[in-house]
This record gives C-alpha cells, sequence and structure tokens, in this order.
C-alpha cells in the first residue's frame, strides 16, 4: 500500500532534527458563540497542500528549515486533563529542540502551551487577538477562551496585546495593549517570547472563518511585519487558534492560517543556519 498520513505541507522531517513541530490542539470545550475550533488543525493541514513551502517574503523554505508535524493530541477528556496533555507535547516538542506550533483549538490552548514553555525559564507572551480575553472569571469558569490571557498573564512576566478592539470596559488600564507598531519598545530584551495568534486579530474582511468575528482587524500584511519584527528575537513557539472550519465556507481562512504557520516558520525559525 502506497499511504500517507493529513500532515501539514512540507512537514517532512523527524522530531530530533527538525526546527519545528506541528501540533495539533483541537479543544473546543468553553466555545460561547459558534463553534468549529477542533477541527480546525485538519482544516488547515488539508488547506496547507494548496501552498507553496517556500517563502517568497522571508526566502527560506520549510523543507529546507525541517519541519515536523508531531499529529494531534488526544483532547477527548475532561478539560484540565485535556490541558495537561497539550502542556505535555509542547514540553516534549520543546525538550526535542524544535519550536512548536501549535495548532487550536480554542485560545484555551495557550495556557498549557505558556506553561510548558514557562517551566524552561522566563517568557513573555506576544498575543494578537480582537478580543482582551483579560476577564478573571467568564460563566463561572476560570479557565476558558475568554480568560486565557488573564490566566497566561499569570505565568509569564509580560504580556503584550496587539489588534484589540473588543474589551469589557474593565481592562482598559491594563497596561498590556499595544499598536503593532509600538511592539518592539515594549519587548523585554533577551526574554524569550511565545506568540499567539487568534486569527481574529485578523479583519474578517480577510479571515472570516472564525468563532468571534470582529470587524477592524489587522490586515494580513499586518501580521507579516509582526513576524519581521519578532524574526530574530528569541521566539520559542506560537499557537494559531480559533479557526472555526463550519463558518469558512470558501476556506480562505483556512489557507490564511496555513500561509501565516509558514511564514512565521520561515520568519522565526529561518534565520539561523540548518541543524546540522
Ligand atoms: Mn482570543
Amino acid at each position: 500500500m502506497n499511504m500517507r498520513p493529513l500532515r501539514f505541507v512540507g512537514a517532512e522531517a523527524s522530531l530530533g532534527v527538525a526546527r519545528a513541530a506541528i501540533v495539533g490542539a483541537p479543544l473546543e470545550r468553553t466555545v460561547s458563540f459558534r463553534g468549529g475550533p477542533a477541527h480546525a488543525p485538519t482544516a488547515i493541514r488539508a488547506a496547507s497542500a494548496s501552498l507553496e513551502t517556500y517563502s517568497h517574503i522571508f526566502q527560506r523554505d520549510l523543507v529546507e528549515l525541517g519541519v515536523v508535524d508531531v499529529g494531534d493530541v488526544d483532547c477527548e477528556a475532561p478539560l484540565e486533563e485535556a490541558l495537561s496533555r497539550i502542556q505535555l507535547a509542547v514540553h516534549d516538542v520543546l525538550g526535542a529542540g524544535a519550536a512548536p506550533v501549535v495548532l487550536g483549538g480554542e485560545h484555551t490552548i495557550t495556557l498549557p502551551s505558556v506553561q510548558a514553555a514557562a517551566r524552561r525559564g522566563a517568557l513573555q507572551l506576544v498575543a494578537l487577538d480582537a478580543h482582551s480575553d483579560l476577564r478573571d472569571t467568564y460563566r463561572g469558569e476560570r479557565i476558558s477562551h475568554a480568560t486565557v490571557l488573564r490566566r497566561s498573564s499569570e505565568v509569564v512576566r509580560a504580556l503584550h496585546i496587539v489588534g484589540a478592539r473588543s474589551l469589557y470596559g474593565g481592562e482598559v488600564d491594563e497596561p498590556c495593549f499595544v499598536a503593532p507598531e509600538g511592539l518592539w519598545r515594549k519587548l523585554l530584551p533577551a526574554v524569550p517570547i511565545w506568540l499567539s495568534i487568534d486569527l481574529d486579530a485578523l479583519d474578517p474582511g480577510q479571515c472570516p472563518g472564525v468563532t468571534n468575528p470582529e470587524p477592524g482587524g489587522l490586515g494580513y500584511l499586518d501580521v507579516i511585519e509582526l513576524l519581521r519584527l519578532l524574526r530574530g528575537k528569541p521566539v520559542v513557539g506560537m499557537d494559531i487558534v480559533e479557526l472555526a472550519p463550519p463558518f469558512d465556507p470558501s476556506g480562505v481562512s483556512a489557507i490564511c492560517a496555513a500561509k501565516l504557520a509558514i511564514e512565521a516558520v520561515c520568519a522565526l525559525w529561518g534565520a539561523s543556519p540548518p541543524r546540522g
């Protein structure tokens, strides 16, 4: 038989030599508006097949950099257990010397991801998000897509939120909000960075298939500029969350997510020479 599993385009390396690792985290538990993130890792992998592995912008090729697709974390478990499985997967990838690229799933998956990265030392979180996700509790829950940046802020040394335009009103004095062009001034020098891209940070005109669309967002090329800014900085891992395939009938949002993953890997982990 000549079979192959569905995997992210160009992810042909193995863990141990790969510079980055695709990790699916199809968690969908606390979604409040419209569902679908459980199907996102599969949709993003399928969409990636339509894309080139070469980044014309960053002049790197995913295949040459070495990327592995380790599959999906089994999230069919009570929330706490699912989160610890995600944390373990991210921890294992980091331990293997690769940068995790976690495909959510709802935004809640950022918490176990940064917890895994913070086990290795100080960390700062750069989150692209339309929503502040800074509530202390939401619908009685302390851990939820609407509280994930509050919980994550308790784990990291600094939190920087770019693209927020949906706030509940209690967080306006928080120092974490930053304009895209101001991020470089806010970053703590030499402190490792986790990058979280909630796709709703993008304008719904360019990435409509998300759980909670919010008008007035970043353009795709704004996100590319942020990747350019983060290039050469100590980014240790990233996630891309909140794609809702049922609300992405054209598939363009899944392609946007897959393309951002390719550009991010080429930008963030393509600067140094390949691993020997
Ligand atoms: Mn979010």
